[in-house]
């Protein structure tokens, strides 16, 4: 590559499995021989979506739901109307990467067969039950306020931050909260997904958005997401946010082991 050139800049929700993903296409990218600077947990999906639009960040990973609903407003619509919609921006994806992260709403196993509920109709006959919902969902398209609707929810959530839910679900601060179904603490905590039983929620496929000028600009990392397509099985993911979450490896070393390479230092 020329010398003189700029690094293209990978950046990252903040949420493990996002730092995660920055970092595989980041190690990826270098590894196929591109420059590449990972700008780490940016914040939420609509900052790293302005970011990919103004040119601050060059690609991140995504969920098909997610670009649908809340980025395009496009509810339903299929990958080539999506693809299409991304290019009048100047944007382009990647096929999936092979896993789903469904937002759904989880409780604690004892807790919701001593109640009876198995579904997220189920929770209307529950009043006052206790849900603490991560930030983003409060006031996503696809999130509380289209849930709420969608089941007649008769519940009065409070906000909370993703990585602390999980604590107050444990702890029974809470009684329920929005997971994201790739997350390592459900099999940790024993806790059960609530059947989505008026099939409210998209799918949500992951995917990494890129700017198209990267084809100018470095072709090797955009090849390098491009040879990502498939290759991230959903077991496989909850393994790799685990060792993240549950037994403190960082992500630069997690995903540097997943993709056969050295472990970077940082
Ligand atoms: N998530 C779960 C997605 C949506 C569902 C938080 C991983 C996201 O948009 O980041």
């Amino acid at each position: 590559g020329s010398a003189v050139a700029a690094p293209v800049v990978v950046g990252s929700k903040n949420f493990t499995e996002g730092v995660l993903l920055g970092e595989i296409a980041t190690q990826a990218g270098r590894e196929a021989g591109a420059d590449v600077r990972h700008q780490r947990q940016l914040g939420g999906t609509r900052i790293l979506w302005r970011a990919l639009q103004d040119g601050s960040i060059d690609a991140y990973a995504e969920y098909t739901g997610t670009l649908a609903d809340e980025l395009l407003q496009m509810p339903g619509a299929d990958i080539a109307a999506m693809q299409a919609a991304l290019a009048r921006d100047g944007l382009a994806m990647t096929a999936p990467l092979g896993f789903d992260n469904s937002y759904a709403l989880g409780m604690r196993r004892a807790h919701a067969s001593e109640l009876g509920i198995r579904t997220l109709s189920d929770l209307r006959a529950h009043p006052t039950l206790r849900l603490g919902l991560s930030n983003e969902f409060m006031s996503r398209a696809d999130g509380w306020p289209g849930l709420r609707n969608a089941y007649a929810l008769p519940q009065s959530p409070d906000g909370l931050d993703h990585d602390l839910a999980y604590r107050a679900l444990a702890n029974g601060a809470i009684d329920a909260t929005d997971l994201y179904g790739t997350d390592a603490e459900i099999p940790y905590h024993d806790l059960v997904v609530l059947r989505d039983d008026r099939a409210y929620f998209p799918s949500y496929a992951a995917v990494y958005l890129y700017r198209r000028d990267l084809a100018q600009r470095a072709t090797a990392l955009r090849d390098a997401l491009h040879g990502l397509e498939g290759r991230i099985d959903a077991a496989t993911m909850q393994r790799l946010n685990a060792r993240v979450k549950l037994y403190r490896e960082t992500e630069s070393a997690v995903a540097a082991d997943w993709l056969g390479l050295e472990a970077p230092d940082s």
